[in-house]
Parts: structure tokens; sequence; C-alpha cells
């Protein structure tokens, strides 16, 4: 009973964010970053250690079509570390992609100071044109790193297969590191489990069919980078949503504990 009330709560308050606006002139959904020193996570596109992600924030999107995405986030002042999570997709098969707007400035089209990684089957960087929403692709910086693969049970999402997980390090450095937010944008394909369709994902979610064209920046999240190791300025709606999930994992570790 309590597991049901539980598993209710935490739908609602994953419905609340994932429904959160994403429009251009509408709240932009904001992606906390928090600071941890001291921190280095092997970029090997999986959960390498239990410990690994622990510290990160953790954003949790809902899609209509049931599948899932946890955006995971963190900092060291030096480098931005990003895992992408698929807890529903078990074939490593399509490509994850983060982008920067470098100076949070927006706009119709994908620019110059626009950043793009893709991790398909290779590892790749892109940038804008400045005329069209579509990645065009530019030489690798030599520091950043991205890699896919799949997380076992180390994962604290894993059910009962690997599923897909994408991780990105890039250095602040590149990024211009006197920021503390950058316009984000994330975007997944894979391929039908059970058909050979494409699926396409984004955060904020746009409906969209190439996996080098972006949403507009200016309808792109924020990454808003902490200078301390809390999950800074999430907008008031959040709140809410969070106080409800807080309140529905704590029912539900109640709950796993009274069984034993
Ligand atoms: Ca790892």
């Amino acid at each position: 009973m309590l597991k049901g009330i539980a598993a209710a709560l935490v739908s609602f308050s994953l419905a609340v964010l994932a429904g959160l606006p994403g429009h251009a002139y509408a709240q932009q959904p904001i992606l906390g970053i928090p600071l941890i020193e001291g921190i280095d996570p092997e970029i090997d596109g999986a959960w390498t250690s239990n410990a690994e992600w622990s510290g990160a924030s953790e954003t949790v999107v809902n899609y209509t079509d049931g599948s899932r995405l946890v955006i995971r986030g963190i900092h060291d002042a030096s480098f931005v570390y990003v895992m992408l999570e698929m807890p529903d997709d078990y074939v490593v098969d399509g490509h994850g992609a983060i982008c920067f707007d470098t100076q949070a400035d927006g706009g119709p089209s994908l620019g110059m100071d626009d950043y793009c990684f893709v991790v398909g089957s290779s590892f790749r960087e892109y940038h804008g044109d400045g005329r069209t929403t579509l990645m065009q692709q530019a030489p690798l910086d030599q520091f950043v790193v991205g890699q896919r693969g799949l997380s076992d049970s180390i994962s604290p999402l894993y059910s009962s297969k690997p599923h897909m997980t994408y991780e990105f390090k890039i250095p602040l450095d590149y990024l211009g590191s006197d920021k503390t937010q950058y316009g984000f944008y994330v975007s997944f394909d894979t391929r039908g489990q059970t058909n050979n369709y494409t699926y396409y994902y984004s955060w904020p979610d746009y409906k969209s069919a190439e996996y080098l064209r972006v949403a507009s920046p200016r309808s792109w999240g924020i990454a808003s980078l902490s200078s301390d190791a809390s999950v800074p300025e999430f907008p008031l709606p959040l709140i809410g949503a969070l106080a409800g999930i807080v309140g529905a994992v704590a029912v539900l570790s109640r709950t796993k504990l009274m069984k034993f």
C-alpha cells in the first residue's frame, strides 16, 4: 500500500518535472551542477564505482512514450562532468549529445560559440554555423572525453539488465571559465527494442528526427555551475516537485527498511 502511494508520488513528481516549460519566453529549465573538489570520474561510459556519480545533481526526464533519461552533472572547477543514463535502453546503438551555448546568448540558430559533443560509434565535436540548427563537425578539443557503454548493478537505476550510459568530461577553460551559466541542451537517439525505427529525445523536451539537428539555442535549458556542493537556483515550481520526490523516496526507503 505504502509502496503504491510512494510510486504514485514519484510518478506525479516526475510528471511535474518533465512538464516544465522549456520554451523561449517561458522560464528556461535549470540544471544545477554542484562543485565537488577532488573528483575524478572515469569516462568509460558506465558507472565505474558506487561513489562515482553520487555527488552529482540528478535530473530525471520522463517522456510520454515511457522512456526515461537521467542527466547527472558535477564539476571540480577545472572540468564539467555529465552522465546521461537511459534506464530503459539496453542496446548500445545510438548517439548521446550534450551542447553548450558558451555565451548563453540563445538565438534562433546554432552559433559559432555553441559547442556540441556527440558520442556514437565515435566521439565527435560540432559547432554551429550561425545560420542553421545543424551541427557542423569541428576539430575535437584535445582535452574533451566522451564514451558510451552499459551500466550494470553499480548504477542505482539498475533493474534487471545493463542499460545505456554516456559519460562526458569537458574542460571549463574550453567553455569559457569566467562563466557560471551556459545554455545547455541534451539529445539522444536509440533504435527501437522491438523494431528498426530510430527514436529521438531531448532535454528540454522537443520533437526531433535528426541527431545532428538541435532545437534553437534560445529554447535550451541552462546549466548553472555552483561554487559549492549545493545544487543551485532551481526555479520555484521545481521545489514543490523536489519536495514530493524527497518525501516519496523517504517513504520508499522506509518501506524497504520495514521489510527487514
Ligand atoms: Ca564511469
